[in-house]
C-alpha cells in the first residue's frame, strides 16, 4: 500500500488561453500531476466546470476557489489513503461533493486530483499508465479521428458542421495511420491555399478557411485524399462531428445549410451526403434531448457510425436510456463530461458489453497532458479523437501513441472499427 501524503492544486492555462487546474498528488517524495480539459460546445449534462465568475482579474474564467478546495480540503481528505484504491478516492471525492452535477466542487476539480491518482498509482507500480486501465495484455491502437477542417463553434467561418474529421481505415498500424492523415493534411493544405483560402487552424488544429458550406468542405477533402493516392471510404474515410446542439431551434435544424428545416429533411439530407461522401461516422447528428430523431437516423442508415456525444455527456443513465431508444452504435468519452476516472471507466465497460463503439475525445481546449492516449488503449477503444497533425496540445496525444506502439513493438496491433 502506498499512501497519499497531500494533493496541490495550481491554476494553469489550456490551448485556448484560458484558466484550468492542474492537481499534484504526492506518495513521499514522489508526485504526478493532470490538467483539466475544457469544452466549447458543452452538453447541458456535463458534469459542472467551477470557475470564479466573479473574480473580475480573469474576466470570471479563474480557477483559484478550485485550487484553493483542493489544497485546503481535499488535500485532507486523502491524506493517508491508498492511492492504488482508485475507486474509493474517487467516490471519497463524489460524496465530499454530494451533487448530481459536481456543482459543489467541480468537476473539473475532481477529475485533476482523480486523473493525478491513476497517473501515480501507474508510476508507482513501475507500470505504463496504459497498462493501469481495463486490458491487461493484447493491447490494441485506436485509429485516430483527426479533425481536418475546423468549422462551429470551433471556429468563425460559418461552417454548420463543427468537426470535418478523416479516419485512415486502410492503416495497418498507428505510425502508418499517422503518415496517411500527414499526407492528407498537406494536400489539403496545398488545395485551400491554391484557392486563395486561409491555411491558419482553429482550436482543434484543423484548417479554419473562409468557407461555408459543408459540401465545399467535404469536397475538398475527397479532393485531397485522392490526390494522397488514397480511395475515399475504402483506404480513409470521413467522419463528422455536427454538435448539432448548436443547431437547433423551435424543433428545427440548420444542419444542412443556414435555413432551418425539419427532421424529416435533415434525416434525407444526411442519407444524401452519408451516400455520396461515403461518409463513415456521424457525431452528435441531432440535439441532446431530441431521442426521436437519433432514432430516427438510426433506423435509415446501415453502417453509419452513429455517435453520442453531448447526447450521452459520458454519463451511465443517459448512456442506459440511449441503448433502449436504439440512438447510436457508439459513444464519445471524456472524463471532464462526468468527472473521475472511475465513473469514465464504467461507462466505457457498460458501452462495450451493448456492443457500442468507444471513442475516447480530447476537448477543444486542452493541454499538454496525454492522459487520453493511454486510456484510449487502456480500454480497448477503437478510436480516438484528438484533433489534427497541428498545435502541440493535439500532436502530444499522438506522440504518446507512436511511442506506445514503439514500447509494444511486434505486439502492436491496431484495434478492430465495424
Ligand atoms: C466535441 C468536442 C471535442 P468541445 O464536440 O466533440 O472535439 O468539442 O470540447 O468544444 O465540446
Ligand atoms: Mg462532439
Amino acid at each position: 500500500m502506498s499512501k497519499i501524503s497531500k494533493v496541490i492544486a495550481r491554476q494553469v492555462f489550456d490551448s485556448r488561453g484560458n484558466p484550468t487546474i492542474e492537481a499534484e498528488v504526492f506518495s513521499k517524495n514522489t508526485s504526478s500531476s493532470a490538467i483539466c480539459p475544457s469544452g466549447a460546445s458543452t452538453g447541458t449534462f456535463e458534469a459542472f466546470e467551477k470557475r470564479d465568475k466573479n473574480n473580475k482579474k480573469y474576466l470570471g474564467k479563474s480557477v483559484l476557489n478550485s485550487v484553493n478546495l483542493v489544497n485546503k480540503i481535499i488535500s485532507k481528505k486523502l491524506k493517508n489513503k491508498n492511492v492504488h484504491n482508485q475507486e474509493k478516492i474517487d467516490s471519497l471525492l463524489i460524496n465530499l461533493d454530494g451533487t448530481k452535477q459536481k456543482t459543489k466542487l467541480g468537476a473539473n476539480t475532481i477529475l485533476s486530483v482523480s486523473m493525478a491518482v491513476k497517473k501515480l498509482s501507474a508510476k508507482l507500480k513501475r507500470i505504463p499508465l496504459y497498462k493501469a486501465f481495463l486490458v491487461k495484455k493484447d493491447f490494441k491502437l485506436p485509429y485516430p479521428l483527426m479533425n481536418i477542417i475546423n468549422g462551429g463553434a470551433h471556429a468563425n467561418n460559418g461552417l454548420r458542421i463543427q468537426e470535418f474529421m478523416i479516419r485512415p481505415d486502410k492503416a495497418k498500424s498507428f505510425s502508418e495511420a499517422i503518415r496517411i492523415c500527414f499526407l492528407v493534411i498537406n494536400n489539403l493544405r496545398s488545395l485551400i491555399k491554391k484557392k486563395g483560402l486561409s491555411t491558419s487552424v482553429g482550436d482543434e488544429g484543423g484548417f479554419a478557411p473562409m468557407i461555408s458550406k459543408n459540401e465545399d468542405a467535404l469536397d475538398l477533402i475527397v479532393k485531397a485524399i485522392n490526390r494522397s493516392g488514397f480511395k475515399n471510404g475504402r483506404d480513409v474515410s470521413i467522419c463528422l462531428d455536427v454538435a448539432a446542439n448548436e443547431l437547433f431551434k423551435n424543433n428545427l435544424y440548420s444542419i444542412h445549410s443556414k435555413k432551418l428545416e425539419s427532421v424529416e429533411r435533415s434525416v434525407k439530407n444526411y442519407v444524401k451526403i452519408i451516400n455520396k461522401y461515403k461518409i463513415k461516422s456521424i457525431e452528435d447528428p441531432f440535439a441532446e434531448n431530441d431521442w426521436l430523431s437519433w432514432n430516427r437516423l438510426m433506423n435509415s442508415i446501415k453502417k453509419t457510425q452513429i455517435v453520442g456525444d453531448d447526447l450521452y455527456v459520458t454519463n451511465l443513465e443517459r448512456l442506459k436510456k440511449g441503448f433502449l431508444n436504439n440512438s447510436s452504435n457508439a459513444i464519445l468519452i471524456k472524463l471532464n463530461q462526468i468527472g473521475s476516472v472511475s465513473e469514465t471507466l464504467e461507462v466505457i465497460k457498460f458501452a462495450q458489453i451493448i456492443g457500442y463503439q468507444t471513442i475516447i475525445s480530447h476537448r477543444s481546449g486542452d493541454s499538454e497532458d496525454t492522459f487520453i492516449a493511454d486510456l484510449a488503449i487502456g480500454t480497448n477503444s477503437s478510436q480516438i479523437k484528438t484533433g489534427s497533425l497541428s498545435r502541440s496540445e493535439r500532436v502530444a496525444k499522438y506522440n504518446q501513441l507512436l511511442r506506445i506502439e514503439e514500447e509494444l513493438g511486434k505486439k502492436a496491433k491496431m484495434n478492430k472499427i465495424h
